[in-house]
């Protein structure tokens, strides 16, 4: 019979719901370049406990860098190397017990990657795994610079689901977030006390123009009445920004048991406009900041660890 410790363990693995996996030789993990018979995935990411994930490969390797310096753990010789350098597809960088992986843009994008790191985080035997979402987005009536904490997200609807199709069928998945966490990241941003922070719904669209009602895309047949009225529709539903990855992020996270979370800055608010016309400094200074926010929760969770193994 399985012992107490031995359920635990297992209810704090990354969970893959899949019986084929079970009769492979050798999983490929193809975007990543890594595979369970030519890398040794358990030595290699075996301590992960936090695993960031963001859009860009180079705001990624920044993260790394950032959170390498909050922890102490920074390499003298300022080298990060991309463990997916094999490939241009994604960038995954580490240190110690954290993981930063870029992901692209939008829905199919993100869901490739995830399932790639799903199975690198079971094949690897990581429990009690926390994965976060650092990104951007379009506020709506935030100012631009404020950092959005994902309650739930929703799809352009306002619903919180996520429809993927599946052999031609539509399977609508949840896209409930671990709330704990959202608060326990709000809490660290009224620590740092550095830029406004709020915890709201966010919208995920499948697109960046048409899909996020913007008026400067190369195809627009609605007029800024139409716009004003759909943002303030989404403003009713509790929506304080808009981005393109939280759903299918919250469902697969959700799947797998993974505790998940999304933080994102807003550029820009999408009731003044559309056009990103903030100067270059100031929109890498916004992008810094989710990264500052979590560095801050991981610096946190792990002195409170190494506090209770010292009692
Ligand atoms: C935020 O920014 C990107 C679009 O510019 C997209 O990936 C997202 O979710
Ligand atoms: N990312 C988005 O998806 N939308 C914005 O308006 C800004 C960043």
């Amino acid at each position: 019979m399985a012992s107490n410790d031995d359920k635990q363990k297992c209810s704090s693995l990354v969970h893959v719901h899949n019986p084929h996996l079970d009769n492979m030789k050798d999983d490929i993990l193809y975007h990543f370049n890594l595979g369970t018979s030519s890398h040794n995935l358990p030595a290699m990411f075996g301590d992960v406990k936090f695993v960031c994930v963001g859009g860009s490969p180079w705001r990624m390797k920044a993260f790394i860098e950032y959170v390498a310096g909050v922890l102490g753990l920074e390499d003298p010789k300022s080298e990060y190397p991309n463990i997916c350098a094999g490939t241009d597809r994604y960038a995954m960088y580490k240190i110690g017990p954290v993981l930063s992986v870029s992901h692209g843009m939008g829905i199919p994008s993100i869901s490739i990657m995830l399932h790639e790191l799903i199975k690198l985080l079971h094949h690897a035997r990581c429990t009690d795994v926390v994965i976060i979402r650092i990104g951007t987005s379009g506020g709506i009536g935030l100012e631009a610079g404020t950092v959005v904490v994902t309650k739930q997200s929703v799809d352009s609807n306002f619903l919180p689901k996520f429809e993927q199709v599946i052999l031609g069928r539509t399977v609508v998945r949840s896209t409930d977030l671990d709330q704990t966490l959202a608060e326990e990241l709000l809490r660290c941003s009224e620590e740092l006390n550095r830029f406004d922070t709020v915890i709201g719904n966010t919208m995920c669209t499948m697109d960046f123009y048409e899909g996020q009602a913007r008026l400067d895309g190369a195809f627009c047949a609605y007029t800024e009445k139409d716009k004003q009225d759909y943002l303030a529709k989404a403003s009713e539903a509790g929506v304080c920004n808009i981005e393109m990855e939280s759903s299918v992020f919250a469902a697969m996270c959700k799947l797998s048991g993974v505790r998940a979370a999304v933080v994102c800055v807003t550029l820009l608010d999408r009731l003044k406009g559309d056009q990103l016309n903030v100067p270059h400094e100031v929109l890498n200074s916004y992008q810094q900041r989710p990264q500052i926010l979590v560095s801050r929760f991981i610096q946190k969770q792990l002195s409170t660890s190494a506090k209770s193994l010292l009692h």
